[in-house]
């Protein structure tokens, strides 16, 4: 009928291979747009989950749509989180091998929200006992716990991450969740001391001051008030709307509970993070040599009582600055901006080691006493972001989302062509941006920034801002992607007087402000604030005392190192993907703004994908396992097949009447073009173990 809307026409399609014009980004953002109107969020490109924020409850997460998505073949229900958790957890289950989900998108995409609902699904699905049950309520209040003392409200997220997140969730052979571990990446420790305009600090210090208990916060020295505290008053925004601090703190004291921490751990932890902002109220003066002097006496008692050192020691480490000079220790005092500087290094160094002791804790609660296990690791990291100044700690976000975007292009759009040409399958090769040259540009030995960064760093007292920037200028000055001040300066002609430097990210330029960013973890003076009378300070700084001799690893070769430890976790796992977009800059239900969606498909090369999708072929297997899962559906190949797998497989297929074009046979494996081909075989497969359940059971009943 003329003019009648087809459901196509309303609401998409599932997934972007079906689009007729696949080729086009207007038809791909079309097909997006209609979906999102329909709060249909979830679209495929074959089994990569594209998500777009809805910004609002929509009702898909129950547990009924839970029991729904439960071992359903892939393709067969609407595209939904859940199929992409649950396709991971069979597909673990049936070949005992382990698997990552992959979760990427910029600040504020859904990344967090997407974790936490996988988790969920298999806390609720998988199977349990009553003795695993702990450990499936610990895996779930884990989080409220690392969302409060990780998570804080910036410009672009009310809740966004501030540190890197890799969780392992370990099952038996039954299926069973039996434990975890998590890694954490970087923790943005600047925001301890300082917040831009509009955000905050970490979320926990807001809910202990708005709902800790009376005993608690006056045992603290802490009055329950956020403006009285100048780390908690600078961005001016300690109330949000969409943040319930009570309530928050209320799952956050029991998670803690459950989780196992005693009453003198959580005392404990509490001490250091009230000794944080009694550290932020301190305040100096100048004597007449021009020295700085502490003015306010309560606080540093307050201190010298939460973290258990000497308030002699406390009061000189807060003034001086110790120097080796021929072997000797000498005590040199501070001027005023210094000794604030001296402040906010301890106030972060102190929180930073207090995040880290606390991933320790987790992880003990959450270890797998069962033994050998399969995992499914889930990675949720800080997104892409760019702000008005950017500072050390969003280059490297955006550096670990350069080498995320690497590695899914690694496996993907590389492997798969590469795996075509490997096993000898015509392939038409299909051009994709690879932003390796970006990841070299950061990270090369010698001549990457993390390195010209170390090497500035090994200079202290001579390296400044400017000769770090001069550095960078002459090794990398005329990279492609790497832009300074002075290049835009030349074409201006205005003054050289530039502090930062700019990188063309695969995502967008961003511009780096360098000011005092030497990435060392400030001198190490405060070793000294190890009070031996609290037990949490003393255990989070230990490593470093142990490690003092040696010259300690900048911030940034640190990070670097992390983060090709997780690549090469990930590498040997299967993987998963999740995309996330934002729809919009202002957190609205049901805007899509098509310009900053199509940049974000862009960048996420979405496009390159669906092209690859639809050129290749959806399912590929070893012939031996593939011979070893369906060798029932074939009389030749059961019970025993004696010739190659790959002969077995020809039969067994032939049996079963695949078509030509569903498929290729590869020199190690066999290549299925749509999933309802193999689907058709495993509910074939199914049946047949099906059947021969029934007859089992009539020769038991002698029928
Ligand atoms: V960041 O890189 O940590 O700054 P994320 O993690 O990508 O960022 P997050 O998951 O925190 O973003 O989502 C931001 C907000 O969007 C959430 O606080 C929710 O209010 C909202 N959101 C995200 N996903 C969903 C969803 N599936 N349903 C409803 C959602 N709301
Ligand atoms: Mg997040």
């Amino acid at each position: 009928m003329e003019g009648a809307l087809t459901a196509r026409d309303r609401v998409g399609v599932q997934d972007f291979v079906l689009l007729d014009s696949h080729t086009s980004e207007t038809a791909f953002l079309d097909n997006l747009r209609k979906r999102y109107r329909e709060n249909l969020i979830y679209t495929y490109i074959g089994t990569l989950l594209v998500s777009v924020n809805p910004y609002k409850e929509l009702g898909i997460y129950s547990v009924k749509q839970m029991e729904i998505y439960q071992g359903v073949n892939f393709f067969e229900l609407p595209p939904h989180i859940y199929a992409i958790a649950d396709n991971a957890y069979r597909v673990m289950c049936t070949e005992y091998n382990n698997h990552f989900i992959l979760i990427s998108g910029e600040s504020g995409a859904g990344k967090t929200e997407a974790s936490k609902k996988i988790l969920q699904y298999f806390a609720v699905t998988c199977p349990t006992t009553e003795q695993l049950q702990i450990v499936r309520d610990r895996l779930l209040l884990s989080n409220p716990v690392l969302e409060a003392f990780g998570n804080a409200k910036t410009l672009r997220n009310d809740n966004s991450s501030r540190f890197g997140k890799y969780m392992d969730i370990q099952f038996d052979f039954k299926g069973a969740p039996v434990g975890g571990h998590i890694l954490s990446y970087l923790i943005e420790k600047s925001r301890v001391v300082h917040q831009n305009q509009g955000e905050r600090n970490f979320h926990i210090f807001y809910q202990l001051l708005e709902s800790g208990e009376e005993d608690l916060l006056r045992w603290l020295g802490l009055e329950p008030a956020p403006q009285k505290y100048m780390y908690l008053i600078q961005g001016r925004c300690a109330k949000v709307s969409s943040i319930n601090d009570k309530s928050d703190w209320k799952t956050v004291r029991k998670a803690l509970s459950v989780i196992d921490f005693t009453d003198t751990n959580i005392e404990h932890l509490f001490g250091v993070i009230a000794s944080v902002l009694h550290l932020g109220n301190i305040q100096y003066e100048e004597d007449s040599n021009g020295h700085a002097i502490i003015t306010n006496g309560s606080q540093i008692k307050w201190l010298s009582k939460l973290l258990g050192v000497h308030l002699s020691i406390l009061q000189e480490a807060l003034t001086h600055r110790k120097i080796e000079a021929r072997s000797e220790e000498v005590l040199s005092p501070l001027n005023i901006d210094l000794a604030f500087c001296a402040r906010d290094a301890a106030a972060k160094a102190i929180y930073g080691r207090t995040f880290t002791w606390l991933v320790n804790k987790i992880n003990g609660s959450l270890a797998n006493k069962v033994g050998s296990c399969s995992m499914i690791g889930l990675l949720d990291i800080y997104g892409f972001e760019v702000f008005d100044t950017n500072s050390f700690e969003q280059f490297c976000i955006n550096y670990c989302n350069e080498k995320l975007q690497q590695l899914l292009i690694e496996m993907t759009l590389k492997a798969e062509q590469e795996e075509y040409e490997l096993e000898g399958i015509e392939w038409e090769p299909i051009p994709y941006f690879n932003n390796k040259i970006i990841c070299d540009l950061v990270e090369e030995k010698h001549k990457g920034i993390i390195s010209i960064l170390d090497e500035e760093c090994l200079r202290p007292g001579e390296a400044t801002d400017l000769s770090f920037l001069e550095k960078l200028e002459e090794k990398v000055g005329d990279h492609a992607h790497f832009l300074t001040r002075k290049l835009a300066d030349q074409k201006t002609r205005k003054s050289i007087d530039w502090v930062d430097f700019r990188l063309l990210h695969y995502a967008g330029e961003v511009t780096y402000c360098v000011v005092g960013e030497c990435g060392l973890d400030n001198n190490l003076q405060h070793l000294r604030w190890c009070g031996k009378s609290s037990p949490l300070p003393h255990q989070c700084f230990l490593p470093l005392e142990l490690d003092n001799r040696r010259r300690p690893e900048t911030v940034a070769t640190q990070f670097k190192n992390s983060l090709v430890s997780l690549i090469e976790i990930l590498m040997s796992k299967e993987p998963s993907y999740i995309r996330c977009i934002k729809p919009n800059e202002g957190k609205e239900p049901g805007k899509f703004d098509d310009v900053l969606i199509r940049h974000q498909v862009k960048y996420l090369g979405l496009m390159e994908h669906l092209r690859v999708r639809r050129a290749g072929f959806a399912y590929r297997r070893k012939y031996e396992v593939f011979l070893q899962r369906y060798k029932s559906l074939c009389p030749a190949t059961w019970p025993h097949w004696h010739g190659s797998a790959s002969e077995g497989v020809e039969r067994l297929i032939k049996h079963i009447g695949y078509k030509p074009e569903e498929y290729k046979l590869g020199r190690t494996k066999i290549f299925i073009r749509f999933p309802r081909t193999l689907f058709a075989t495993e509910d074939a497969f199914e049946y047949s173990k099906h059947l021969l359940a029934i007859k089992l059971e009539a020769c038991w009943r002698g029928v």
